[in-house]
């Protein structure tokens, strides 16, 4: 068991290669023999899921930005609590597709909530907890919808315009330039294997040296 374990994210907006990064970064934990416990927000524990199913499917009554926001921290505290702080005590790495910094960029940057409403409650729900390390996937909004165009039926947020993405992504360029040592950026224009590449790099100077 490692005892160095650090808690992971990873963000980006719409279409910019999450999942399919994902699994390149379990196999490198996997190929490395390092635990890793992967995760993700909304959602990641029986009730959370639940809450993540209220917010993304439609169902003809519009939600409240607010209620938005506030449901994001209803499942994030019970997920912190029950699953990303549990595993972390057990020596697992913790890898989470998305986490807070997604609420500054969607329901902050997006949905035009005041930033400082939404420092307040992560002071008031995470307690100064965060992630160790971002890794922010980042690619020009245009691309990343005409990549996600080949899925399926879209989600509440995948319905959103390219305005409200464009805001979405400026807060987490922002947020990850305002805290380099927190984030590492990963431009995802090139071909899969060239951002594989760099992934590899960042991974094998993070957590290989931890
Ligand atoms: N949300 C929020 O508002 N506030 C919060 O606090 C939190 C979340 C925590 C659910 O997220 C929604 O929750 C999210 C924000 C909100 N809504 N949106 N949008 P999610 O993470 O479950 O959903 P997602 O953003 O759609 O993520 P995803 O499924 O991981 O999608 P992705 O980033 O688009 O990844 P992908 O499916 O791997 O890639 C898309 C396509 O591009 C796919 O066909 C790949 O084969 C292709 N691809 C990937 N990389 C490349 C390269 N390099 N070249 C060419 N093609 C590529």
């Amino acid at each position: 068991m490692s005892s160095n374990a650090r808690f992971i994210s990873i963000e980006g907006v719409e279409g910019v290669g999450k999942t399919t990064n994902l699994k390149y970064i379990q196999q490198f934990f996997s190929d490395n023999g390092i635990p890793l416990y992967c995760t993700r927000e909304p959602g990641g524990t029986p009730r959370a899921e639940e809450i993540r199913n209220l917010l993304l499917h439609k169902n003809g009554e519009q939600i409240n930005r607010m209620t938005e926001l506030l449901l994001m921290f209803a499942a994030r505290t019970q997920h912190i609590a029950a699953v990303i702080k549990p595993a972390l005590a057990r020596g697992e790495w913790v890898l989470c597709d998305r986490f807070t910094d997604s609420s500054f960029a969607y329901q902050g940057g997006g949905r035009g909530i005041p930033m400082e409403i939404i420092e307040g409650l992560t002071s008031l729900v995470l307690e100064g907890f965060k992630p160790d390390f971002t890794i922010l996937l980042d690619l020009p909004v245009n691309l990343g919808l005409a990549r996600a165009q080949t899925r399926g039926e879209k989600d509440r947020f995948e319905q959103e315009d390219m305005a409200f993405f464009e805001r979405v992504r400026s807060v987490f360029l922002a947020r990850a330039k305002a805290s380099p040592d927190r984030y590492c950026i990963i431009d995802t224009t090139p071909a899969l294997a060239e951002v594989q590449r760099e992934l590899h790099r960042v991974l094998s100077e993070y957590v290989l040296n931890s």
